[in-house]
């Protein structure tokens, strides 16, 4: 099994993005899947293309985006990719789109395609607070999580996708009065738990042809 991790540059003035820190120390084999990695520009438009380039390049069984949520406490597994970009500050490229369908001719919204509940199970179990969340934004993160689905849907619907939002590092939040932060090793551990619920959530689709019960995960 192949699975690419993305992660976004630094933007809005920050000088990292912890998404990329975590890259940068993931392990290359989990649960027995090649990782592979790509930096992804902050940028409206290019941060698809980019990842729609290494999909067809890599031919990868499963695409895991990651990115900053600044304010957010917990580790959040996104369930939806909306079709609009709704910017509230620029990109990286000075791009600041309102109100804009990502496709006037696409669906308002997919769900993500990785099993969303199992990885916020797997990320509490490693000892990271995590949740579900349903909203990715309608900055640059949402705007990825369903291009991404949207190209997958009409050209590889075996490939499987999803979004993990990470809050701010502990020094992102120095000088930011009551913002929430998150440690790098905290955060590496919930995106290895998490990789490691949909690797194993595929083996057992593929052995298993049984329906699964719906899933509670408490908020
Ligand atoms: N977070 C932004 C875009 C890049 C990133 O890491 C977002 O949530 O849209």
């Amino acid at each position: 099994m192949k699975i690419l991790v993305t992660g976004f540059d630094p933007f809005g003035g920050e000088k990292v993005n912890p998404a990329f820190e975590v890259l940068k120390k993931l392990k290359r084999n989990i649960a027995g899947a090649k990782i592979s990695l790509l930096e992804v520009p902050t940028v409206f438009g290019e941060s698809v293309a980019k990842v729609i380039s290494a999909i067809e390049k890599q031919k990868p069984d499963v695409v895991l985006m990651i990115g900053q949520a600044g304010g957010r406490y917990e580790v959040t597994v996104e369930r939806i990719g909306i079709n609009i970009d709704d910017a509230r500050i620029p990109d990286n490229k000075n791009n600041q789109p309102i109100d804009k369908p990502i496709d006037p001719e696409g669906p308002a919204a997919y769900f993500a395609t990785v099993p969303v509940k199992a990885m916020v199970q797997a990320i509490r179990k490693s000892g990271v607070p995590a949740s579900v969340s349903n909203t990715a934004g309608t900055f640059v993160c949402n705007h990825l999580l369903y291009g991404v689905l949207h190209y997958l849907a009409k050209n590889a619907p075996q490939v499987k996708a999803g979004f993990i939002h990470i809050p701010l590092l502990i020094e992102q939040a120095i000088g930011k009065t009551n913002m929430p932060s998150m440690g790098l090793k905290t955060m590496v551990t919930a995106i290895e738990a998490a990789i490691t619920a949909v690797v194993s959530s595929s083996s057992k689709k593929a052995s298993t042809k049984k329906p699964k019960s719906p899933q509670k995960v408490s908020s």
